[in-house]
């Protein structure tokens, strides 16, 4: 309850209205916002359809993004301005999550405009194809992404070189034209977009769809993009045991066993697993390997390894902050989701919840005088190893992982998760549990689920309704029915 409550909150004031950031300055954070849709579209549908259709109004016409935008007036911040890179790639990933959900197909023929500009509408199908096109126009020299200012971290400035104490990484002018930092973070995310793109394309020419699904390419175009991204990670973004973080605008590598500080970084490890790449060959189990080795502890997973111990001009807002805080190698907690949800996706059940339960509130409670925060709600960061108080906990309430850890527990350890084609059960539990029951809410039909354990190992045998079903999705059922009951064996 306590986890859906605080999906809600983080939806609807982004991290707007938090003291903890700088007041209503702010504004609502475009991938803020886009990541908490993930936890709460299954919650109230029709407003994540008008928060989507508000964010892509904010669009630019180059595919980029406001990083920001005001929640009166719904206009991005000029005063942050753009070109975090990752930005509008997680539109597609919202959008995508939304069309699974409701199969509201209507949405992607809705006429948005760029920059809130009367006159420029043009059908949001078309903002998801300038996300792609976005990333696609600043490619680096080893064909990875461009950072830009920064992707999802923030503090990541390697394009900023600020000589100012106290001057906002975020604002203050970019040095050089920025064409040479890449980020394997963004590479990741766009072969996880991509594949979503060929999905909704695949659905469309099977007929489904919608007039404005011919903005699209056809599937086997996103699937190709998918694939020249995955090889260039492949080629230029593995670092030997987990994939490296970034070049840097020197073409140096971040995030690489050969770096004497920052070695290794959570953030490329959760997201290119999550987008499946080496899920085949060993690669994703290698990396997860590795950060269970190198940077989880008791307390969570940190961020980096081994934290940095001075300021580096060419690394940015980053290296300002002590070891162990904030950017610079706490528990960010907002991605240990992502890694509870690539040890899913390998079917590590057990490894997903334990990673979860070091930084669950409520698991947290029995140390609470170390933990020093609301035994109810998810902190931001949880101090690191690094730290003088490692495990308290900063920063409550407004953070993304709410909406991640919702998902990564009810779509990937309970593998409840929403599919173009039904309701899909997966579920991803520890060898030790025997079952558990929940009722899901589909496109307006009830899903009552009961999970048996049969037997080791995660292969499901789905019997919906007495009549047992090939696969692992629920197919749709014909219209009018309003209950499902779907009894579900894993290890079978
Ligand atoms: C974020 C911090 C980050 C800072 C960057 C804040 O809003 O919460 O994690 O260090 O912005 O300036
Ligand atoms: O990803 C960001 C988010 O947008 C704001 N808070 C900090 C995160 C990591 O830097």
């Amino acid at each position: 309850i306590w986890n859906a409550y605080q999906v809600m909150v983080t939806f609807n004031l982004s991290r707007s209205a938090s003291f903890f950031e700088s007041g209503v300055g702010r504004g609502m954070g475009f991938r803020d916002s886009n990541q908490d849709l993930l936890g709460f579209v299954q919650m109230a549908p029709a407003r994540a359809r008008e928060r989507l259709l508000d964010l892509a109004a904010t669009q630019l016409e180059n595919g980029g993004a406001y990083h920001q935008y005001q929640p009166l007036t719904k206009r991005g911040n000029d005063a942050v301005g753009s070109g975090f890179n990752d930005d509008p790639l997680w539109l597609v990933l919202a959008a995508t999550a939304y069309l699974k959900e409701t199969g509201d197909w209507s949405i992607l023929s809705e006429p948005v405009v760029y920059e809130n500009r009367p006159g420029t509408e043009q059908p949001l199908a078309e903002h998801l194809q300038r996300s792609m096109q976005y990333t696609l126009d600043r490619l680096g020299p080893h064909g990875l992404p461009l950072i830009g200012r920064a992707d999802w971290n923030d503090c990541l400035n390697l394009n900023c070189f600020s000589e100012t104490p106290g001057e906002s990484f975020q604002t203050t002018e970019n040095r050089g034209e920025g064409k040479i930092a890449e980020s394997v973070f963004i590479a990741g995310q766009f072969v996880l977009a991509a594949k979503e793109m060929a999905g909704i394309a695949e659905q469309a020419a099977g007929g489904k769809p919608h007039p404005a699904t011919s903005d699209l390419q056809p599937a086997a175009y996103y699937m190709q993009l998918a694939q020249q991204m995955e090889a260039a990670v492949r080629a230029h973004g593995w670092d030997g045991a987990w994939f490296l973080r970034a070049y840097d605008a020197f073409g140096g590598k971040v995030g690489s066993a050969e770096c004497d500080e920052g070695r290794i970084f959570i953030e490329p490890q959760g997201m290119c697993v999550m987008a499946g790449i080496g899920l085949e060959d060993g690669l994703a189990e290698q990396a997860l390997a590795s950060v269970q080795g190198h940077l989880a502890t008791e307390h969570g997973v940190v961020l980096l390894q081994p934290a940095y111990t001075h300021y580096r001009v060419h690394l940015g807002e980053i290296t300002s902050y002590p070891p162990g805080y904030k950017e610079n190698a706490s528990i960010f907690c907002h991605t240990n989701p992502w890694i509870m949800i690539g040890e899913a996706m390998l079917g590590h059940g057990e490894e997903a919840l334990n990673t979860y339960h070091r930084i669950c509130p409520s698991v947290r409670a029995a140390i609470s005088d170390v933990h020093r925060c609301e035994p109810y709600v998810y902190a931001q960061t949880i101090a690191g190893k690094d730290a003088p108080t490692h495990g308290e906990a900063k920063n409550s309430w407004l953070t993304g992982t709410a909406a991640w850890n919702y998902a990564a527990i009810t779509q990937w350890i309970l593998g409840i998760r929403a599919s173009h084609d039904g309701l899909r059960v997966a579920p991803a539990i520890p060898a030790s549990w025997s079952g558990f029951t929940a009722s899901r809410l589909f496109r307006g039909v009830t899903y009552h689920i009961d999970v048996r354990r049969a037997g080791p190992g995660n292969r499901v045998a789905l019997t919906v309704d007495g009549q047992p079903v090939a696969g692992d999705v629920v197919p749709l059922p014909r219209a009018g029915v309003g209950e499902v009951r779907v009894a579900v064996e894993v290890g079978r």
